[in-house]
This record gives structure tokens, sequence and C-alpha cells, in this order.
């Protein structure tokens, strides 16, 4: 079988294929249980300066075509959480702490204070006031944040980027210029749902975040934008669902996917991502390296 391995914004992960951010990554039992069952490198849920309980429910709810969440950041804060990923590093892959704030300072602080492999700063959750995309559809703040945490991490810095913006290339390149080892593209498209007996928003926020094979085509076009123009690595994510959408978002130039929405399948999708990958590679006579970008070198 070819080697899946891949060097990935300053990480060197066994296989290409990563659990995504916000997706089981709520305690250190669940993160390793993915990098047991066959994950290249887990990434934590979003983690603040302080405890956050997230906004009122229902959180989720199931579309015909994904799923619509709006959280709302819950979690322990980073202080509390520092156990849980000395857990999930007992599962033998990296660890990315997904970090949150509502300012540059906020963010480094979060930095300087957790031990993880590396941070992905989360720049882009579409429906939580002060965070996320509020600050990260600026490309000043991107490259502000991003240096900050440059400035205090002494572990590499992935950007995740939202693909509710005119022009997400325009963020990638901030990011690279704030010193960025990677981006990760792309959190989920701003969007909602309504019950129609009652009329009312189904979510407890009104809005949330649509993940899921709905967004494949958008994040596939995003890793692609992002690749032909920036020069550090791009991972990608959204809708990533079989091994068919591995390749096909490699081909758009990713280095690695992330996989979330999926994981209603069960644990057993990262191997069955990496086999069919690696099966797929085999009969191509390819490399990893082969294929990634090869879309963008068809023009
Ligand atoms: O917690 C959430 O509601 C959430 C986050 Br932090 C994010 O980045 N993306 C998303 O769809 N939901």
């Amino acid at each position: 079988m070819p080697s899946l391995t891949v060097h990935a914004g300053g990480l060197t992960l066994r296989n290409p294929v990563m659990l995504a951010a916000g997706i089981l990554g709520t305690t250190g039992a669940s993160l390793r249980r993915a990098a047991l069952a066959g994950a290249g490198g887990v990434v934590t849920k979003s983690l603040g300066s302080v405890p956050r309980d997230g906004h009122p429910g229902p959180t989720i709810v199931q579309v015909d075509c994904g799923l619509l969440n709006a959280m709302g950041l819950p979690n322990p804060s980073y202080k509390k959480f520092q156990e849980e990923i000395d857990i999930a590093r007992t599962g033998g892959v990296p660890v990315v702490a997904s970090i949150f704030g509502s300012s540059a300072e906020e963010f480094a602080g979060i930095a300087r204070g957790l031990d993880a492999d590396a941070f992905e700063l989360n720049l882009s959750c579409p429906h939580a006031e002060k965070y996320g995309s509020e600050l990260g559809r600026y490309p000043d703040l991107v490259e502000a944040v991003t240096g900050a945490v440059k400035a205090a991490a002494n572990a590499p810095v992935w950007v995740k980027l939202t693909p509710n913006t005119a022009d997400i290339v325009e963020l990638g390149q901030a990011a690279q210029r704030g010193g960025a080892d990677a981006v990760v593209a792309i959190n989920t498209l701003k969007a909602m749902a309504i019950d129609i007996e009652t009329g009312y928003p189904i979510l407890g926020n009104r809005f949330g975040g649509l993940s899921g094979p709905a967004i494949k085509p958008v994040a596939v076009r995003s890793v692609y934008d992002l690749a032909l123009r920036l020069d550090i690595p791009v991972i990608g994510v959204g809708g990533v669902t079989s091994w068919e959408d591995a390749v096909e978002m490699i081909m758009a130039g990713a280095c690695a996917v992330q996989v979330g929405t999926a994981l209603q399948k069960g644990y057993g999708i990262f191997e069955e991502i990496s086999l069919g990958l690696a099966r797929y590679l085999e009969r191509k006579s390819m490399t990893l390296e082969d294929i990634r970008g090869m879309a963008g070198r068809h023009y």
C-alpha cells in the first residue's frame, strides 16, 4: 500500500484524515477513541478563556442536505481542558487545540497557557456575537490575531477560515501574512430552518451553521482557490463523507482533510476513508503528492 504520511502545517500525520473541530472533541476519551479508530490527527472542540454554556436549545437540527448547529461555543475553558488534551495524546496522534477569543490578546493568552501539538484559530464560527467570523471576516483582524498567537505559541498555528465572506482568499492571505503555518477551510455556512407549524425558527439562536454534504462543493472551491494563491498548506473540511470526497479535496489542493458531520456514521469512517484513499492511489500508481492540487494543474 502507498504511504499516507503527510507533513501538514508543521505536523507529521500518519494519514491525512483528521477529526474536525467540534465533533466528539469535548473529552479526552472521545478524542483518543478517534485516534485509535484511525484518525491521522484530532482537533478539540473550540476552547475559550472562561467557561461558557453556549446558546439555548435546540442547538442542532438535521436538515435534508446536512446538519444545522448553533451550539454557541460551549466549553469548560482552556484551563479545565488541559487534562483532556493529555488524555487525548495517549491516542498517539497530534492533538490540535481549537481556540477562540474576542481579541488578539485573548487568543494569545490561551495559546500561551495551553500545551497542544498545534493551535487552530477559530476565526469562523458563523453565529457567536464578538467571536468567530465577527472577527474573521476582516483581513486585518485575521492578520493581527494570527501574528499575536504566533508570537505567543510554541506550536504550529492553523487558521480556520469562514466561507461567509466575499473573498476567502483575502482572509487566507491575511493569515499567511500573520505567519500561519496552514489554513483550514471551511467552517460552516450561516443558515437557518423554520418550523412551518409555528412559524418559529427551529434553532434557539435562530441562525446556525450548515455542515455536511450540502457544503462540500463550497469547500472544494474554497480549497482550490486558496491552494492556488497561498504558499502555506491548506487543510480541507466541509462535507467529507467518503474516500472519494477526500480524493476530490486533495485534488483541489488540500494536504489533509478533516471529517466532522460524517462521524454520524461512526468512528469507522476514519479507516474507511484512509483505506479507500490508499487503494485508489495503488490502483492509479500515484502518490498523495501526485494528486494534490491536480485540478489546478489542468488550466
Ligand atoms: O459552537 C458552535 O456553535 C460552532 C462553532 Br465554535 C463553529 O466554529 N462552527 C459551528 O458551526 N458551530
